[in-house]
């Protein structure tokens, strides 16, 4: 029987591209030296894309796939893939939700221990030798007890809180209207008023044109001197120029990272920033998370092409 034939946007652990290809003609975009090229061989024989979160698929690369019923995304957030021309061509789009929530709330967490403790600066300093020749290690900020705001209370955020309870963390959140699910947390209507009353802004929005640049300028400051602003959703939820200058001059008092504009590129000041902690693009990067996502893109396919429901539809 002939093997629908894929086009693969980005890499995959051996483990997925073993089953990926034995199921599949895959035709590998990333490692074409001629990318236009092997759109133009290929492209009318395209069913499906298989890309990753932060790779998503444009609308040049849809219209170079006529023949294009699917796209599945390795990741929960499909806001890089061009939905609208998803919509006019009846192309369909799955995502992977849910088996990746604890690892990102998980990190994100991490992260705010991390840089409230400054773990990463005193593991240097034990490492070093400054502990020795210099004494001990400037002191840090408490995390238990004090106040987190969660931007966005949908399944990564609702985790992230949940987490934050056991530090007996006094918990708001903000969304568009109130959630049923919050236990004791409390809603709060806007950002800026969010941010004004916390210590830890967690950004974890599912970003679309209508979140970009939620956290702006006015959002930072509120968060202000003492704050710390964690990002584990997508860098387009805020403002970076906003973001940079503000912990220049410590309008903010220090950033958290996952996700940058431009990724893995990223804007080349945020390395000069000592305030500021960053990981690349991470939150779902263990063994067991990348598994099930792997597993759940195949699912995608492989019900589509058998005609069968698909398990995680967006579009
Ligand atoms: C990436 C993500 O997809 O789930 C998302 O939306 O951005 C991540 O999980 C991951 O880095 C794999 O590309």
């Amino acid at each position: 029987m002939t093997k629908p034939e894929i086009l693969q946007l980005g890499p995959y652990p051996a483990w997925d591209q073993e089953p990926l290809d034995a199921a599949f003609t895959v035709h590998r975009l990333f490692e074409a030296d001629d990318r236009a090229a092997m759109l133009a061989n290929v492209g009318d024989r395209i069913r499906a894309i298989a890309t990753r979160g932060e790779l998503g698929a444009s609308r040049a690369l849809i219209e170079a796939c006529p023949n294009l019923e699917l796209i599945s995304v390795y990741g929960v957030g499909y806001d890089a893939v061009d939905l609208a021309a998803c919509r006019e061509r009846g192309i369909q789009v799955t995502n992977t939700p849910d088996v990746l929530t604890g690892d990102v709330a998980d990190l994100g967490v991490a992260m705010m221990l991390a840089q409230s403790r400054g773990i990463i600066g005193a593991e240097t300093w034990a490492r070093s030798g400054k502990w020795a020749a210099e004494g001990l290690y400037p002191l840090k900020r408490r995390v238990f007890g004090r106040r987190a705001g969660v931007l966005g209370l949908g399944r990564i955020g609702f985790e992230v809180a949940r987490r934050l309870a056991g530090f007996d963390m006094q918990i708001s959140y903000s969304d568009i209207a109130p959630k049923s699910y919050a236990p004791d947390w409390t809603f709060v209507e806007d950002a800026v008023t969010l941010a004004r009353d916390v210590d830890f802004l967690f950004v974890t929005l599912a970003a679309s044109a209508a979140t970009r640049h939620i956290v702006g300028r006015d959002v930072i400051e509120a968060l202000g001197p003492e704050g710390m602003l964690i990002n584990i959703s997508r860098a387009s939820n805020i403002d970076e120029e906003a973001l940079i200058a503000a912990l220049a001059d410590g309008r903010l008092g220090s950033a958290a990272l996952d996700v940058f504009e431009g990724e893995p590129n990223f804007d080349p000041r945020f390395r000069d920033l000592p305030n500021v902690l960053l990981q690349p693009h991470h939150a779902s990067g263990t063994i067991e998370t990348r598994k099930a996502m792997g597993q759940l893109l195949r699912d995608n396919l492989t019900a589509h092409f058998a005609g069968s429901p698909l398990l995680t539809p967006v579009v």
